[in-house]
């Protein structure tokens, strides 16, 4: 492995390049981590439902696995994430006097447990409505349920109170480089920071397939964002080799369906870095093929090879686009 360039040594003039991680993937893969990123994320072990699965008691074991490895390798982490319809425990949306109060006391005891090596939080992850023409926002949310729009600017606020001052306060999201849902974020970022910045940083979730987005669309979606005075954090980039509506049984592991896999990559990040005075961070999400959520998604039990990495840690053909600038 020694002669294959490092991700992040190759990148470092650009940016940081990341990988989402979890106990078992820093178990199984800590040298190649160690070698190419230099930014991690918990996939899933910061999560709200991860750390506070009831009321007062926190469990930060898997948590704290992956920030002492981080820690001990000296590599920055994000914090993903704090305010979501997804992985957060219904207690805390039973009592709608307390559950300010309650997620105050989330982001002290969480963010501050972190303090010394997350650089930036996914404060609000996936509030935009997916579906163009109606309400900005996810409705069914049951943070919206509660508060309405309110609890957005609400939840950046306490983040801006809480988190030691330059942490990147980030709004995460995906589809964001669909025109229409592009569109919602920024309006929803405009109404947020319409008394002072309290966003700075725009989360472009980047679950992809070649072709899907379009380079051009990519393009527009990172030069608008910047145009809000935005940075750029791509938060959860892989590229399914899948359509996405495929029908059943189609043999997608060719070899021209991996070229297209592998040029697209290629593409991408020559978008990402030409814009790289706007980007601060290329997160994976994910560190091999078989560490991906992807594997079993959207249809159960078919598997993917969504990212640069072979399950023997072998860097595949998208690996060599990625670096060859
Ligand atoms: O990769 C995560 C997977 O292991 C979890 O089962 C899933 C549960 O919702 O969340 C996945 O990560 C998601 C991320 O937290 C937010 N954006 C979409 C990601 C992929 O679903």
């Amino acid at each position: 492995m020694s002669e294959i360039v490092s991700l992040a040594e190759k990148y470092k003039d650009y940016f940081k390049i990341g990988a989402a991680v979890n106990p078992r993937s820093i178990a199984k893969y800590g040298d190649l981590i160690k070698k190419h990123f230099n930014s991690l994320t918990c996939e899933n072990e910061m999560k709200f439902i991860s750390v506070q699965p009831e009321r007062g008691v926190f469990t930060f074991d898997a948590a704290d696995t992956v920030a002492n490895f981080a820690r001990e390798n000296g590599i920055p982490m994000r914090g993903h994430t704090f305010v979501w319809h997804g992985q957060t425990p219904r207690w805390i949306f039973e009592d709608k006097d307390s559950a300010y109060e309650e997620l105050a006391k989330h982001m002290e005891t969480v963010g501050g447990r972190y303090a010394d090596i997350v650089y930036a939080w996914d404060v609000v992850n996936e509030a935009a409505n997916d579906a163009d023409g109606g309400n900005i926002y996810r409705e069914r949310s049951p943070w919206y349920g509660l508060f309405g729009e309110s609890y957005l600017k609400e939840a950046f606020k306490m983040a801006k109170r809480i988190l030691p001052a330059g942490t990147k306060l980030v709004y995460n999201d995906y589809n964001e480089s669909n025109p229409g849902k592009r569109d919602r974020i920024i309006e929803m970022i405009r109404r947020i920071n319409d008394e002072g910045i309290l966003v700075d940083t725009v989360g472009m979730q980047s679950h992809w397939r070649p072709g899907s987005p379009s380079l051009d669309m990519i393009c527009e979606a990172i030069e608008k964002y910047a145009a809000e005075g935005l940075r750029i954090h791509i938060t959860e980039l892989d590229v399914s080799m899948h359509e996405w509506n495929e029908a059943p049984g189609t043999v997608w592991d060719t070899p021209e369906r991996a070229e297209e896999h592998a040029k697209y990559y290629g593409d991408i990040f020559a978008i990402f870095r030409k814009y790289k005075d706007h980007i601060d961070s290329v997160t994976l999400w994910g560190v091999t093929d078989g560490t991906s959520w992807l594997n079993g998604f959207p249809v159960r039990g078919r598997p993917d090879k969504a990212l640069l990495f072979t399950d023997d840690g072998m860097p595949k053909e998208a690996f060599y686009r990625v670096i060859d600038f």
